[in-house]
């Protein structure tokens, strides 16, 4: 009796928040940003993903949370998988599970984890094993963001200098993985965005006047942002986070046609950790693609934080969260 050759595997990812902003792309194919960043890897959110390569199918077969997705998602896999079966020499097509645990209400994105779970998954099944820089590249081919997703807490994504992207991907910041930063997710609005990040960046990068400005300054806030981290200085980390979100949402205002990712209750929650911070209370935002909110504070301090943001008339929703884990594999059936 011929035995069939199991190739399955499942991966997690959990989401990551900017603390940099990655914003703009030199390269729209390779997905090469011009600017370095820095992100926090949380623990709260993440995507699971199994993938099984099987010559019995004739095409890739994608479900997530349950359901068959469109055509559109499916292409995306697809082209998604292309890499992988290009890296690997193999033409199998593939069956993806992805499972969401991730408030995309919330505004957290499920690409970064969705695609760094999926490269982990993928690469794994089909017999590769990539290190960890291999792994971040590939991920970054999915989206941008989700190269940093593939490892845990503190992470910076090295843009590179390479036209191939071969030098751009994420690596862990060592000096920063045992810093406790409370981060709350502060829930203003479920609806979806009018422009995705995708398109955001693109359109300012294009046109806008002030993005010069923001490539000019961000590789120095990055340079102080590491240099905080280093020396545990939370204040001079949040200033700095805080500084480098509006200097990256100001390149929105320029941008023809523009456009602004926040509402009235964004600002709401602006002006109350300014308050907070009257009060003597190290808190400090930074807001990414749409109007919610995220708040970094000390946990010492999460309990007024909390108290405070969630008195708040327009907040729906506040989630905690803290440094999580890299990409992490739930079984290998690979044989
Ligand atoms: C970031 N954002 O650094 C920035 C800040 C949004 C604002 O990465 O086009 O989904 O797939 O590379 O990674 C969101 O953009 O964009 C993002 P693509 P991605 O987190």
């Amino acid at each position: 009796m011929k035995v069939g050759l199991l190739m399955r595997a499942t991966a997690r990812a959990f989401t990551n928040i900017a603390l940099i902003k990655y914003w703009g792309k030199r390269d729209e194919t390779l997905f090469l940003p011009m600017n370095s960043s820095l992100s926090l890897t949380l623990d709260k959110f993440y995507t699971t993903t199994s993938v099984e390569f099987c010559s019995c199918l004739s095409s890739d077969v994608f479900v997530i949370n349950n359901q068959l997705g469109d055509v559109k998602e499916v292409n995306k896999i697809t082209r998604f998988l292309d890499k992988v079966r290009k890296l690997s020499g193999k033409s199998l097509k593939a069956v993806v599970n992805t499972t969401n645990n991730v408030p995309t209400a919330a505004g957290f994105a499920s690409s970064a984890s969705g695609y760094a779970a999926l490269a982990a998954a993928a690469t794994k099944a089909i017999g590769m094993n990539l290190n960890p820089d291999s792994l971040s590249r590939l991920a970054r081919q999915g989206s941008g963001s989700a190269c940093r997703s593939i490892h845990g807490g503190l992470v910076e994504w090295q843009k590179g200098e390479k036209e191939d992207g071969t030098d751009s991907f994420a690596k862990p910041i060592e000096e920063g993985q045992d810093w406790d930063i409370s981060i709350f997710s502060v829930q203003l609005t479920s609806e979806p965005k009018a422009v995705s990040s995708r398109d955001g960046m693109k359109r300012t990068v294009e046109t806008s006047p002030f993005y010069s400005g923001w490539l000019a300054g961000v590789e120095k806030d990055l340079l102080l942002a590491k240099e905080a981290i280093k020396t545990r200085d939370f204040a001079l980390l949040g200033n700095i986070v805080e500084g480098n979100a509006l200097k990256m949402h100001a390149t929105t205002l320029g941008a023809d046609p523009p456009f602004m990712y926040w509402s009235s209750a964004t600002m709401d929650v602006i002006h109350e950790v300014q308050t907070l911070r009257t009060m003597g209370i190290q808190a400090f935002f930074t807001i990414d693609a749409g109007p919610n909110v995220k708040v970094l504070c000390l946990p010492k301090d999460e309990q007024i934080v909390y108290d405070v943001l969630g008195k708040l008339a327009k907040v729906e929703d506040i989630y905690l969260c803290h440094q999580g884990p890299g990409i992490t594999y739930i079984s290998n059936s690979n044989r």
